[in-house]
């Protein structure tokens, strides 16, 4: 029997690998994905069939929302079976958070979903757009006794593979632009494509892939910073229908002892608001109780997002929020790893 080849599914969203410039404003606007397509014939070159979707609309990741994650993942949905993995073209800007929201919707996921895009237009003689195109199709692509050799939602940048719901976008300027500060690279892309298979999901495969499409956009984010009021924080607490609240710590998830700042927070706990716990520090975990300054944090029923990225707490949040579960199972649930978001 002859083998079929490997069908991928490219889906455009946006970003800047598909724009061009308007001559009249001199900014960069999304364009037309087939025009995409005929700048590189190189795809034509790959092992494999390559069909493509397009957002209707292409949209600068900045424009992104929770309803655009649902269209994704309800192509996924549609073309699961059809398809033996699937490419992202996505904007850099909020690339990670899209990442990080689809690894939470695609629940027992068992084929690969590469999201990738470039810091400069496909059309540009210095574009990092093929590379990262091409070699995404190519993990996309990758199988071992005909099953896909990785099975969860990645992100594709300069030469490196990373767990999407690990990464965040450091760098407006450099090709490389993502950092996966607490997990190591899923592959690296050099003469050979080297798959760090240790690194790589294993989910239970016997489960069916279940698409999770309700999101809890009910939240906010709040970074602590030296001399923050008690208005502020108290008008964002009072926010109507706020059910939780991500706080970027200092270090190892420490903040001021100020008893306002306590009581506020502990108020709001006893409202039934959840509390994460997250560090504003690039890499490293929180550790409530390690300093006096994260002890009343622990003590108070603060949910530790221990080495989480924000942009995968926030997704994490907006997932579990919907699901209405009990505050205990809430906090337990939260605090262990559903797609290899935490250690
Ligand atoms: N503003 C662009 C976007 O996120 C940036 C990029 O793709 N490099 O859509």
């Amino acid at each position: 029997m002859i083998k079929s080849k490997v069908k991928i599914l490219l889906i455009y969203t946006g970003g800047t690998i598909g724009m061009v410039k308007d001559f009249k404003t001199g900014s960069l606007k999304a364009f037309n994905f087939k025009n995409l397509l005929d700048r590189i014939p190189e795809l034509q070159l790959l092992d494999c069939d390559i069909d493509t979707v397009s957002f209707k609309i292409p949209i600068d990741s900045s424009d992104m929302q929770p309803k655009y994650w649902v269209q994704i993942a309800e192509i996924i949905e549609t073309n699961y079976q059809d398809f033996d993995g699937f490419v992202i073209l996505h904007g850099s800007d909020t690339m990670s958070y899209s990442a990080s929201a689809l690894s939470f919707m695609l629940e027992n996921l068992a084929k690969p979903v590469v999201f990738t895009g470039s810091q400069l237009p496909i059309g540009d003689l210095r574009t990092d757009a093929k590379e990262n195109l091409i070699t995404s199709i190519q993990v996309a692509s990758l199988q071992s006794e005909a099953k896909p050799v990785v099975k969860e939602v990645c992100l594709y940048f300069e030469y490196k593979l990373y767990r999407g719901n690990r990464t965040t976008k450091l760098n407006a300027e450099h090709f490389q632009a993502f950092v996966s500060s607490n997990y190591p690279d899923l592959a690296e892309s050099g003469v050979h494509l080297k798959i760090n298979k240790e690194h790589l999901l294993k989910p239970n495969e016997a489960k069916q892939l279940k698409v999770n499409k309700k999101l809890d956009e009910n939240i906010a984010v709040v970074r602590l910073y030296p001399g923050i009021s008690k208005v502020v924080l108290e008008t964002i607490f009072n926010v109507s229908g706020l059910k939780a609240v991500i706080i970027e710590t200092f270090g190892a998830g420490n903040c001021t002892t100020e008893p306002w700042f306590i009581n506020l927070l502990n108020d709001a706990i006893l409202k039934g608001i959840y509390i994460v716990n997250v560090t504003q520090c690039a890499g490293g975990s929180v550790l409530m109780g390690h300093y006096e300054t994260s002890s009343a944090l622990k003590k108070i029923g603060v949910i530790s997002g221990k080495d989480m990225t924000t942009e995968a707490a926030i997704a994490k949040l907006m997932y579990l929020l919907s699901k209405n579960i009990s505050a205990n199972t809430f906090k337990t649930k939260y605090e262990t790893a559903l797609r290899g978001e935490m250690s």
